[in-house]
């Protein structure tokens, strides 16, 4: 596909691995937007015990996906996904007015967490297309994220049907994790 492949991405994989966890609600767009950046490589998916996880691999980038909120119980288990991650794309859908308040505790959750305190932080305000959707400030403002101190984070809107903003918000994540290296 290589939509996103700039050539930031090519100079990143050229010198390491880079595992990008994505995460969000359930319905936030997370498996719409791995089908969008498919890369002609097959989204895997691995059912696990509460959860399913889909993989995406590609020349030494690889995603992995799943769904956040409510159980506490499995939480234990991801951490066994946390492990070399260097980017963490939370997925919200900004159409949904009524469990963006759920997203953020999810979020909060997720990055207080200690083994992921040096990702980098790409928030895809998704959904930009649908007319009543909040606006990328908004949700920022909703996820409390002014307040995040010692993270690079970016927030992009993207509507992952149309693939707007994909790009731009994984080009960000590249560079960032270029000038790290
Ligand atoms: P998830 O993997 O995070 O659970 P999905 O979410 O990718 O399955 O998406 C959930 C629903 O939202 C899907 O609709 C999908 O088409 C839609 N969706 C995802 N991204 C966008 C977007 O950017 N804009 C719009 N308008 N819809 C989006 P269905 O109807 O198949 O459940
Ligand atoms: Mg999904």
């Amino acid at each position: 596909m290589g939509f996103f492949f700039s050539k930031l991405w090519t100079k990143l994989l050229g010198n390491k691995d880079v595992r990008m966890l994505m995460v969000g609600l359930d319905a936030a767009g997370k498996t719409t937007i791995l089908y969008q950046l498919k890369m002609n490589e097959t989204v895997k998916t691995i059912p696990t015990i509460g959860f399913n996880v889909e993989t995406l691999d590609y020349k030494g980038l690889n995603f992995t996906v799943w769904d956040v909120g409510g159980q506490d119980k499995i939480r234990v288990l991801w951490k066994h996904y946390y492990q070399n991650t260097d980017g963490i794309i939370f997925v919200v859908d900004s159409n949904d007015k009524d469990r963006v308040d759920d997203a953020a505790e999810e979020l909060k959750k997720m990055i207080t967490d200690e083994e992921l305190k040096d990702c980098v932080l790409l928030v895809m305000a998704n959904k930009q297309d649908l007319k009543d959707a909040m606006s990328p400030n908004e949700v920022t403002d909703k996820l409390g994220l002014s307040q995040l101190k010692g993270r690079q984070w970016l927030v992009q809107g993207t509507s992952a049907t149309t693939g707007q903003g994909l790009k731009e918000g994984l080009d960000w994540m590249a560079g960032v994790l270029l000038k790290r290296k």
